[in-house]
């Protein structure tokens, strides 16, 4: 019977940008190429994470990053794959990454875009079969389109985005993203190749399920952080941490929740870094219903000095991250 048939059932996501460009008459249409070189990438890496344990691609590739983490191979393989595509697109003039230290010049000078992304995040759990994903922020450039990239082009507040998101790699592979009006999310079909829309306006539940935060590290926590974590326990709130940035904000995203990783005896600006992983994140948080802090400012008002600079982070439900902030120690 025709019942049995499984077709996907929301629209392509090709479909939905195209869908979404017409909304803006003068639009050029470059903005949603970019997002359509972001999926192509994905869709690639995708496909190399989900054989990786048999062609080789699993294990440590032998190098550093400049923060001194040690690279995976798989890490360096989705750096390139997205490089490439951002550089064949020719809508991107230039992308700061996790895994390199300075600015790289695609050679779009045509480009009105700069990407900040982490293409791989997760290395503890790259190997080990668990949830990774890529984190992508796109800007306008500031500096003039036809000349050199500037650094300012790349330290802009995440207020600056035009559009950010996610892929991640779980039990099925997602693209989740906004260009400021709302959130989306879009299932792959691996056998059609393409991501469908799955997740129509996404919105954070007000509820708190979840928190989520390295409880391994509690005795280098901060006071504000351990009361804030005991405050979650008389509530009975569960805790869940995947150890994967994408996966952990993406349950709390659909279920309701706060992840959070403050600042530590050991690193006092926390471990993630605002321009390719916080800032994303907090867009989607806020677009979504949700917020995003550092403990003391909003996420996106923060300007970069620098560009792997790392920040504390709490993003989640909206009651919760401010619960979590009204705990904080100015006096730490
Ligand atoms: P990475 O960019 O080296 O993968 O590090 C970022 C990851 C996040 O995905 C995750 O939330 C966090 O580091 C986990 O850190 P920890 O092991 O200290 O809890
Ligand atoms: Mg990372």
């Amino acid at each position: 019977a025709l019942t049995n048939i499984h077709l996907p059932i929301g629209i392509p996501l090709d479909r939905f940008i195209k869908k979404k460009q017409e909304d803006f008459p003068f639009a050029t249409g470059e903005l949603s190429q970019l997002l359509r070189d972001i999926a192509l990438a994905s869709k690639i890496v995708n496909l190399e994470i989900a054989r990786s344990g048999l062609s080789g691609l699993e294990g440590a590739f032998g190098t550093q990053n400049v923060q001194g983490e040690c690279q995976q191979k798989l890490d360096i393989l989705a750096n390139k794959c997205f490089i490439r595509a951002l550089k064949r697109g020719g809508e991107v003039c230039a992308l700061i990454s996790e895994e390199n230290e300075g600015v790289i010049d695609l050679g779009n000078t045509q480009g009105k875009y700069v990407v900040a992304m982490d293409p791989l995040d997760g290395s503890s759990n790259i190997d080990v079969n668990v949830s990774i994903g890529t984190i992508f922020s796109i800007y306008r450039r500031v500096s003039e389109v036809g000349g050199p990239v500037s650094e300012a082009d790349l330290l802009q507040p995440g207020t600056k985005q035009v559009a950010a998101g996610y892929t991640l790699y779980g039990s099925s592979c997602m693209l989740v993203y906004t260009t400021g009006n709302g959130v989306n999310g879009f299932t792959y079909e691996p056998s059609l190749g393409e991501f469908f829309l799955s997740h129509q306006n996404i919105r954070i539940p007000d509820n708190p399920t979840y928190y989520s935060v390295n409880e391994g590290a509690y005795r280098s926590f901060g006071a504000d952080t351990k009361a804030f974590i005991e405050y979650c326990k008389d509530r009975r709130i569960s805790a869940r941490y995947i150890g994967s940035l994408v996966a952990d904000f993406h349950r709390n995203l659909l279920k309701g929740g706060i992840y959070i990783y403050p600042k530590t005896a050991a690193q006092p600006n926390g471990k993630l870094r605002l321009c390719y992983e916080c800032n994303a994140l907090a867009f989607i948080a806020e677009q979504a219903g949700g917020a995003a802090s550092d403990g003391m400012n909003r996420i996106m008002e923060i300007g970069p000095e620098k560009y792997h600079q790392r920040s504390p982070f709490y993003v989640g439900t909206k009651a919760m991250v401010n619960e979590a902030c009204g705990f904080i120690d100015l006096g730490m």
